[in-house]
């Protein structure tokens, strides 16, 4: 398998100016006619062959300028001689067969339940016909559909149709990747919509029959979403009609392809009894995020898929930006930090560690990262924090004067902002090019009224990278007095250097510092404090995620603690949580986070990084304790919350009520531990919605409970996938750590667990992957259970069995026996016969 590199991009040999593509659908044997209108690219003079891509095509006719031609066939594609190709432009005729019935793999043309549905990016058109399968190749599509089935969907605007036939126009030049055609009995869930400028725009959400009533949410969240890109970015809609398709088996959440968005069902649907308010929300930015690639990521594509980040971490970036003007903001970005921790802290600390710009891949399927996403938006937060709001405007518009109907680079992107705000960024441009987590250290002093921060940043080596060199890092710090008032409010400090010290004077005593206030970069902080200065912080501190933050970092203290040294739960902490539990001038929902201790995973995490090894079982038994501790210290003030914040009002999925029910729920579990689950259960039988059903779920589990409510659950929502997911994930999430593999074993016998849909496959196998404890348990059995059933999708869908494979990214954190077990596994996998290359390239990094 070859490895490709950044530095080896050359431009096409050929342009395609048109595409006309006619499909004959049929399970076993999909017939696709393309007619491509191709010209020598000037940017590569000479002669040159023409290569097409190509993946499991049956070729049955292939002609030039009209003339019958046998192209070179090999796994990957097709060439075709110069010599039988004319100097200038000409047309191209291919027909093909393929057989969406038996595409396992979920990528190029496949079916879902009936449906056909198309999945292209990053390199899927292959599978439908030979193309120029890259991203810097763009091209009008028109396309014609010929089928039974009623509803028959394709990019653009609809132009014709009739009876078994309809044809599409996507007026807009695009690379293959954005290609979609869905076929189906589908119905429509539909609205209209008027841009700024007065453009008509139908929108539907398509769906199965029976599940129309469940698409209004969706619907909603679009229609802010295209309101809002209009009024805080400018950017318009530009088709007459936004088609969305629904489809229960996708490998991932949703893919925005030109004017046919096709999303994970799971990230469409809700009511209030099928949804929790997590749902909600996931509806809300995932609606959000791909309508916003509409502008950034097809109107301006990428180059090549190194600058896959270009798109990723822009409308990352945007649809947090989104999500906080629409929810609380404070809570938003809290919860985007745990998620930034969780997945990209986690996957830049191991082996799979890589640039936000990667410099080569075997598989680009397997940099559909976090680090691609998430990091790829905290590197576009911090350029606007470094450039201010206003410069941030200037360089956004800029960018799309200047590069609309472009497939651009990074460098285009930080060109733009060079030129807007005038800043020189080639500094900054280490952000995209080093790998690893900065670790950021302060020492302070205090000295004749002048108060002194110095900081040294240093970041550990990553695969490939053995050094690093000092990155900017934009500082937000507040100053807080003895008393708790602010004496200095968030000001940035811009550190270029290794080490460097920030001034303050003017200061009557020698205040408090509130330091990476709204996490203004994705570093982690170093900075030992004692537990009354935490606990000062998370009752004072006017930035909300510092507050927050200082909770949690005096919540991870702790069970540091008590994991490492016996210690017990410290009262400071028990107290200072109380405080904010109870204080009803707090959102309900801040104070739901505040009662959620840091994950296991995150703490194992933490300890590695304080240079120890850390303990699952040691780790979960020490979250245990802390859990039933603070029950204790919250003792009846627990139930009287509970009460307090059932107000009986009816369902509404607005973050106010959202934030009521978690705080409730959060009050619900910690109390199971006192009443062994009475009021839990109670609550179960009495939910009006799905968060309350599986929320109450959820505490009884946790306490060892919940059998005969399990059983209650399956009967009412057998029939419903998506929730029954829920089920599913949620047991192995409580499982014993002694006991998750064999629950593993005993749901994956169930007739219902169909291992081939992506979404049941990761609710198991995924969910025991991410109970800490049991998949780390010492007797090796949840990472045999693993390995097993990875190398039983591989086959059929290696696409998601090399993502759950970065269950394993951790392995070198922990003791030589978990190691060494781990280890057994990934070589396992990789000495299967015919295995992936996409899981290849996952197992040899991750044993590399
Ligand atoms: N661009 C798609 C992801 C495609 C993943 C291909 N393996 C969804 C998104 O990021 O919006
Ligand atoms: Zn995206």
């Amino acid at each position: 398998q070859k490895t490709i590199h950044l530095a080896d991009y050359q431009p096409f040999t050929h342009l395609v100016e048109r595409v006309e593509l006619t499909f004959r659908l049929a399970p076993g044997a999909t017939r696709v006619l393309a007619q491509l209108h191709l010209a020598p690219n000037p940017a590569r003079p000479g002669r040159h062959p023409l290569r097409l891509d190509g993946e499991g095509l049956r070729l049955v006719a292939c002609a030039v300028a009209g003339q019958a031609v046998a192209p070179a066939l090999d796994d990957s594609g097709l060439t075709i001689a110069p010599e039988d190709l004319p100097e200038g432009p000409f047309l191209l005729e291919t027909e093909v067969e393929i057989a969406p019935e038996a595409n396992t793999a979920l990528e190029g043309l496949y079916m879902s339940k009936g449906m056909y549905c198309t999945q292209c990016e990053a390199e899927g058109f292959r599978k439908i016909t030979y193309y120029l399968d890259r991203p810097d190749v763009m091209s009008r599509f028109r396309v014609r559909i010929e089928s039974d089935l009623p509803v028959l969907l394709s990019n653009g605007n609809p132009t014709a149709n009739g009876q078994g036939w309809a044809e599409w126009d996507d007026p807009w030049p695009k690379p293959a990747y954005l290609f979609a055609l869905v076929a189906g009995d589908l119905r429509a869930h539909s609205a209209d919509f008027t841009t700024a400028s007065g453009r008509k725009v139908a929108l539907n959400i398509w769906v199965r029959p029976g599940d129309e009533d469940r698409c209004a949410y969706a619907m909603d969240s679009l229609i802010r979403s295209m309101r809002w890109d209009e009024e805080v970015y400018g950017r318009e809609y530009d088709l007459d009609v936004f088609n969305i398709v629904a489809v229960d088996d996708f490998n991932m959440g949703a893919m925005e392809n030109k004017g046919l968005n096709i999303f994970n069902s799971r990230y469409v649907l809700a009511s209030p009894e099928t949804a929790t308010d997590d749902d909600y929300a996931r509806i809300e930015a995932i609606i959000a995020h791909e309508y916003f690639h509409n502008w950034t990521g097809n109107r301006i594509t990428c180059r090549d898929w190194f600058q896959l980040c270009l798109k990723e971490g822009l409308t990352v970036f945007r649809d947090h930006q989104f999500s906080g003007d629409m929810r609380s903001a404070a809570v938003r970005r809290i919860e985007e930090v745990v998620a930034l921790r969780a997945r990209q802290f986690r996957e830049d600390a191991g082996p799979l560690a890589h640039p936000v710009r990667p410099e080569s891949f075997v598989e680009i399927n397997n940099f559909y990262t976090a680090t691609v996403y998430e990091k790829g938006s905290e590197v576009i937060a911090m350029l606007k924090t470094l450039v201010g709001d206003q410069g941030y405007k200037r360089a956004l518009d800029l960018y799309f004067d200047r590069h609309d109907g472009d497939a651009a680079t990074i460098e285009d992107w930080l060109n733009v902002f060079e030129d807007a705000t005038g800043r020189d960024l080639s500094q900054f441009k280490l952000w995209y090019s080093q790998a690893g987590t900065p670790r950021l250290q302060v020492a302070e002093d205090w000295q004749d009224g002048v108060y002194t921060l110095t900081f040294t940043q240093s970041t550990p080596p990553t695969p490939g990278q053995p050094e690093k060199a000092p990155r900017v890092i934009p500082i937000n710090v507040g100053l807080l007095n003895p008393n708790g008032d602010e004496v200095v409010p968030t000001i940035m400090l811009e550190m270029t250097q290794e080490r460097q010290s920030f001034r303050f004077q003017g200061l009557a005593a020698r205040p408090v510092p509130s330091i990476l206030r709204g996490f203004s970069a994705p570093v982690v902080l170093e900075r030992e404090a004692p537990p009354e200065e935490r606990a000062f912080l998370l009752a004072h501190d006017t930035d909300p995620f510092n507050k927050w933050e200082a909770g949690r970092a005096l919540a991870k203290d702790v069970m540091a603690a008590m994991v490492l040294q016996d210690a017990p739960p410290s009262p400071a902490w028990l107290d200072a949580v109380a405080a904010v539990a109870f204080d009803g001038g707090l959102d309900p929902a801040f104070r739901a986070l505040c009662l959620r201790l840091p994950a296991e995973d995150d703490m194992a995490q933490t300890i590695h990084a304080m240079g120890r090894i850390p303990d699952p079982a040691r780790i979960h038994s020490a979250r245990r304790a802390m859990a039933g501790a603070l029950a204790i210290r919250l003792g009846e003030g627990l139930v009287q919350l509970c009460r307090d914040l059932d107000d009986g009002a009816e369902f509404s999925p607005s973050a106010e009520q959202a934030g009521r029910r978690a705080l409730r729920l959060a009050a619900l579990a910690l109390l199971a531990r006192r009443d062994g689950g009475k009021l839990a259960a109670e609550a179960f039988a009495g939910a009006r919605s799905m968060t309350e059903e599986i929320g109450a779920l959820a505490a009884l589990l946790d306490v060892g409970q919940g059998a005969a409510e399990l059983q209650v659950f399956a009967d009412r929502w057998g029939g419903d996938a998506n929730v029954m997911d829920k089920w599913f994930a949620l047991q192995l999430a409580l499982a014993e750590p002694g006991e998750a593999a064999e629950l593993t074993e005993r749901l994956t016998a169930r007739a219902d667990f169909d291992w081939k849909n992506p979404n049941r496959f990761r609710s198991v196998v995924g969910a025991l992957a991410a109970n800490h404890a049991g998949f780390h348990h010492l007797s090796g059995r949840g990472y045999r259970v693993v390995a097993d059933w990875l190398l039983k999708l591989d086959p059929l869908n290696p696409q998601t069995a090399a993502r759950v494979s970065t269950a394993f990214e951790t392995w070198p954190r922990y003791d030589a026996a978990r190691r060494k077990l781990a280890q057994a596994e990934l070589e396992r996998i990789l000495a299967a016969p015919d295995l992936s290359g996409d899981l290849r390239e996952m197992a040899g990094r991750m044993l590399a």
